[in-house]
């Protein structure tokens, strides 16, 4: 087998990003992760992304080239734009009872993901906790909107965690999203076992005791697990800025909302005081889901 090129760029899928350094990783498995940077001050890459890299040696990389995206899962942070990641089919937004997690950044993190293209599946993480019953009624507004919702307990019932996932997870690369401490990377090591060295390395160990992740980085499936698929887990976050969004592509992922579009009696009705808002009305009837539509009516015109 010839060894890495130093002058031939070659294609690489990005496994991971550490703020301005990547993993680059082998399509075909060729040669082991290498560590790159970009050229210059480009800071557009994240994690899924396919690039071409050119080898600086057997294991150190530069980043010269950007592929076309099919999907690409963004944040506003204040006024810049965060990537998430790029090329995933899906995203499973992992929540838990205890702590408990916050339904309007729920909402948001939908609104993203269904502007992004990306299918999105609600995994209930905890549910060994007698906390885990106190969100029944939520997770059930969900499955009625159609969104796929998985309830697990990834540490203390890895087996059958991974027996309710396997086929949601084949064939598929998918990401996982959500705030700290609802099992994100707990949830990785129980499907991708050589995950856990790797996962604590790039963890950051709490005055608690406890682990938080701080990059964004993607694991293969063992084929027993479910064949040809990648998981990427990713750092929480306590906030989702949707400035990047217009509020027209909003609205329009709000899935309940789409029989009442166009009912409002102004045009340009932002579905939140204005008189006449077939969107409030429904809300109010209990036509739709009413909590849901306080946190859409609270997100403002900025996206924040
Ligand atoms: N009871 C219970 N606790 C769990 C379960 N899964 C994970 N936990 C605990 O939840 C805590 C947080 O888990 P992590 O996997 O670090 O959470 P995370 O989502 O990766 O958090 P960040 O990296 O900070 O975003 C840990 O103390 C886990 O042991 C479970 O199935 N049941
Ligand atoms: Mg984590
Ligand atoms: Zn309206």
């Amino acid at each position: 087998m010839p060894g890495p090129s130093v002058s031939q760029p070659e294609p690489a899928l990005v496994a991971a990003s550490f703020g301005r350094q990547f993993y680059v990783r082998s399509p075909t498995g060729a040669w082991a992760d290498r560590v790159a940077v970009t050229r210059g001050k480009r800071t557009d890459v994240c994690v899924g992304d396919r690039v071409d890299v050119r080898a600086l040696g057997p294991d150190q990389a530069v980043i010269e080239a950007l592929q076309p995206r099919r999907t690409l899962l963004q944040r506003s942070d204040g006024w810049r734009t965060k990537l998430l990641a790029a090329n995933v089919d899906q995203a499973g937004v992992v929540l838990s009872a205890d702590p408990p997690f916050s339904e309007a950044l729920l909402v948001r993190m939908l609104i993203a993901l269904d502007t992004a293209g990306i299918d999105a599946a609600l995994v209930a993480n905890k549910c060994d906790l007698q906390a885990a019953r106190t969100i029944e009624p939520r997770l059930a507004a969900y499955r009625a909107l159609g969104y796929p919702v998985f309830e697990i307990a990834a540490r203390v019932h890895p087996e059958a965690t991974r027996d309710t996932l396997r086929g949601w997870l084949g064939r598929r690369t998918t990401l996982l999203i959500g705030q700290s401490g609802m099992g994100k990377s707990t949830l990785v090591n129980t499907l991708a076992p050589d995950a856990d060295l790797r996962t604590r390395e790039i963890s950051v160990a709490l005055s608690s005791g406890r682990h938080t992740t701080t990059f964004s980085r993607m694991f293969e499936l063992p084929a027993d697990t479910a064949p040809d698929a990648r998981i990427i887990d990713t750092p929480g976050f306590q906030s989702f800025g949707l400035a990047h969004l217009s509020a027209s592509q909003r609205t329009h992922a709000m899935r309940e909302f789409a029989p009442l579009l166009g009912r409002c009696r102004f045009n340009d009705c932002r579905h939140r005081d204005e008189p006449g808002c077939a969107i409030r009305e429904a809300a109010e009837r209990g036509d739709i889901d009413a909590v849901r539509y306080r946190i859409f009516a609270r997100i403002g015109d900025d996206g924040d």
